[in-house]
């Protein structure tokens, strides 16, 4: 999570497994596409930082936050990615939408996690104002993407660690 003391970018690049060989699917929310559109590009940029050729990303969008849930399923599911890295950013407004919404997504995500073989990483930004969400798409706090990308990288590794004969 986010904090004054930790930069959603600060990363050992040493501590990240090598990438060389994994393939990732992006889906990405189109509500507040300013925002979504900037942590997409993080990850990206960082995906490629670590190794990983353009042509094994895949970006995808979908209309708004509560379809990154279907989304990132077709994704997993498709067999073409090693993870899948689920990006949006809900506001909160006058009505409990937000809450719904966040939850929707988050329980959705979660459950991915636990169906299949592919990880699921969740890049939803769940914030109180625009200002909060700037400052994790680029801003004071870093970006999200950064993070997610660095979280699939080392989750890829993980599952083939998981996989490899005792
Ligand atoms: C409807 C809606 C609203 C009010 N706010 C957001 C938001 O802040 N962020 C976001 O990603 N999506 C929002 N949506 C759209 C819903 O996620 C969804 O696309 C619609 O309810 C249609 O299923």
């Amino acid at each position: 999570m986010a904090t004054s003391l930790h930069n959603l970018s600060d990363y050992d690049i040493h501590s990240v497994p090598s990438a060389q060989g994994m393939t990732f699917g992006i889906v990405v929310s189109e509500w507040n596409n300013k925002i979504t559109g900037a942590l997409m590009q993080g990850a990206c940029d960082t995906l490629r930082r670590n190794g990983v050729p353009d042509e094994c990303i895949t970006v995808q969008t979908v209309p708004g936050s509560f379809e990154l849930v279907f989304g990132a399923s077709q994704m997993a599911r498709s067999g073409r990615f090693d993870a899948v890295i689920a990006i949006g950013c809900v506001i909160r407004g006058d009505t409990p939408h937000f809450d719904y919404i966040c939850q929707g997504v988050t329980q959705g995500l979660a459950e991915l996690n636990t169906q299949g073989n592919v990880p699921v990483i969740y890049g939803l930004l769940t914030c109180n104002n625009m200002d909060q969400a700037e400052d994790r798409c680029g801003g004071i706090l870093g970006n999200k993407g950064d993070e997610c990308a660095v979280t699939a990288i080392k989750m890829v590794d993980y599952f083939r660690k998981m996989q490899a004969p005792k």
